[in-house]
């Protein structure tokens, strides 16, 4: 009976699009050995059909309780598991919890075999679900990965996050309809850690994308595909960047303000102030 229904979870739309997306980034190379984590806000209607909801595996507690998320559900990528692994081995690699009534314990539903425990990265991925919610009740994806040019990018440009969301405005005509709220940044810090999770938090309030120097970017979307491309927009910008850095002829020309402010004013989209120079 437990195998049947351990089955039917591997086989839902939601732990599918999981598996399709952990591979995505692996190729990407966003995601090497263990890097990356995603967690992904589930809706009672979306796990009813191939979970006992009643049924609890273990008990995990936290050392920071979130009451904002009590009862709510989570398919979530688990602890030191490779992305490279995932469509092999599902039920090892991802889990799916629900965080406790008082937000202080998360009981895990599914999978995480073997003992295994939750993205180490759940604070910040906790703290930015409460502070997306708030602002984006469409909200559902918290996303992190090493995105590879978007990282070096931290090495070779200034950390200013106007000045880093200009620069990636100007790489690709997209970004600024796919962005327009641009990138927060944080300080070099201890990643999961409390103190990382409530400093990404916070700039979780005004981004969707922040990047954490030498480290990589978290997405938020309302969408596995909708976060995905938003990472992916970023992550080609930055590239761009670093391509047009090195190349020796230097850049001939580039997207003014002004027409990035007529390419906003287009696609209906309000570009954060303060970032553009032109009026
Ligand atoms: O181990 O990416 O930030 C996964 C990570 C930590
Ligand atoms: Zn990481």
């Amino acid at each position: 009976m437990l195998e049947i229904i351990d089955k039917k979870v591997i086989e839902s739309p939601i732990v599918k699009g999981m598996i399709e997306a952990t591979d995505n980034m692996w190729r990407m190379g966003w995601d090497e050995r263990n890097g990356g984590n995603i967690s992904y806000l589930l809706m009672e209607d979306e796990i009813i059909p191939y979970i006992d909801t009643t049924r609890v595996l273990r008990t995990l507690k936290l050392n920071f309780p979130v009451p904002e998320l009590a009862g709510k559900y989570f398919l979530v990528t688990g602890s030191g598991k490779y992305f490279k692994n995932v469509k092999n081995n599902p039920s090892d690699c991802l889990g799916i919890i629900q965080v406790s009534d008082c937000g202080s314990d998360i009981d895990i539903l599914w999978g995480l075999e073997n003992d295994g425990q939750p993205t180490s990265e759940l604070p910040s991925h906790f703290m930015s679900h409460i502070a997306r919610l708030e602002v984006d009740p469409n909200h559902r994806v918290i996303m992190h990965n090493h995105a590879t040019n978007l990282l070096a990018m931290t090495f070779t440009h200034e950390l200013d996050e106007n000045e880093f969301t200009r620069t990636l405005w100007q790489m690709c005509t997209e970004c600024v309809v796919v962005f327009p709220h641009g990138v927060g940044i944080l300080p070099w810090m201890i990643p999961g850690t409390d103190a990382i999770g409530k400093k990404t938090a916070e700039k979780m309030k005004e981004f969707e994308l922040v990047v954490w120097p030498h480290h990589g970017v978290f997405g938020a979307g309302a969408t596995i595909d909708e976060t995905f491309g938003l990472i992916e927009t970023a992550e080609k910008a930055a590239q761009i960047y670093t391509i047009i850095n090195s190349h020796q002829g230097g850049v001939m020309q580039v997207i003014t303000d002004a027409e990035l402010l007529e390419l906003a004013k287009a696609f209906g989209v309000t570009p954060k102030s303060g970032v553009l120079k032109a009026n």
